[in-house]
């Protein structure tokens, strides 16, 4: 096993699965200028070709509580919050829709601020039953950020999404899995058994093609039905030359479990 520890995040490589664990349990994991330097230390190992799925959690009894809120109490004057977003979670959030292989969140308890929306810019998000998600920014005075109003309509319908960011309620995982919001809820002594099982099995599957699979779906977003059908021709152009693809079908064949790179075309 490889990996880092800088203190406030954790990153340890075990084969192709690289587990990311934010490090500030004392303040549920939330956010300083620290850890984002440190989270981006880690999602650059992310990138590395060694790694073919990511899975990503908390220390202790959060997930994540958003921004540091004493350190912004600390500062006086008039702040200029964008500056925040644009330098750390606008980058952090874009990498880890734009990283093409799967992205795993372990939410492991509470998620507030921009923590919700950190869990749901992952692909596959699986919750302890207790964990609850809080859009926490109506409390003070803030808009939701961290790409949470892009998502959360999506995932959930605007009549959802608008009743939980302008009340702050919070939401339980099993509601947040009937809702769609996240894939599932699971026992809080299983979630880690779970989501580590999960890593493996998707580091072994044929990562080129889930990485334009993620890629696939969220262009859908901007794309009609025709754009949409171009996407998808192209990209199976691509998985079609990959070694992966030779390997499935002629596994397939064989009657024999498939071993996959992860490797692209050539
Ligand atoms: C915390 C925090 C925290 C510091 C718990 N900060 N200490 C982006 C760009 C730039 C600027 C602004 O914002 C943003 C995006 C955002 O994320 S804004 C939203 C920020 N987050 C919040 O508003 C959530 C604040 N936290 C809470 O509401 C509660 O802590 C929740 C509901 C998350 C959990 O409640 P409890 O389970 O009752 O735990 P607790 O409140 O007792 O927290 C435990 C400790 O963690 C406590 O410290 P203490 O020394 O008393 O044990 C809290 O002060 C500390 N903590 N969140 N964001």
């Amino acid at each position: 096993m490889t990996g880092m520890s800088n203190g406030t995040v954790i990153a340890s490589q075990d084969g192709g699965v690289l587990e990311i664990t934010l490090n500030r349990p004392e303040v549920l994991n939330s956010f300083t200028e620290e850890m984002h330097a440190d989270l981006r230390e880690a999602f650059a190992l992310a990138e590395t070709s060694a790694v073919r799925a990511v899975l990503l959690t908390g220390a202790g009894r959060g997930f994540c509580a958003g921004q540091d809120l004493g350190a912004r109490a600390a500062s006086s004057g008039k702040p200029d919050l964008s500056d925040s977003l644009r330098r750390n979670y606008n980058p952090l959030i874009a990498r880890i829709r734009a990283l093409e292989k799967p992205v795993i969140c372990a939410v492991n308890g509470v998620a507030a601020g921009a923590g919700v929306n950190l869990a749901l810019a992952c692909d596959i998000v699986l919750a302890a039953r207790s964990a609850r998600f809080i859009q926490a920014f109506a409390k003070i005075g803030l808009v939701p950020d961290a790409g949470g109003t892009f998502t959360l309509p999506r995932l959930i319908g605007e009549a959802r999404a608008k009743a939980l960011m302008l009340t702050a309620e919070p939401l339980g995982a099993e509601q947040a899995e009937a809702w769609g919001m996240i894939w599932r809820a699971v026992d809080d002594e299983a979630l880690m058994e779970e989501a580590r099982a999960l890593a493996v099995r998707l580091a072994g599957a044929p990562t080129f093609g889930l990485g334009q699979t993620k890629i696939a779906i969220h262009a859908s977003a901007d794309n009609d039905l025709a754009a949409q059908l171009e996407h998808e021709a192209t990209a199976q152009k691509r998985c079609g030359t990959s070694p992966d693809f030779m390997e499935g079908v002629r596994a397939f064949i064989e009657k024999r479990p498939p071993v996959f790179t992860g490797k692209g075309p050539a």
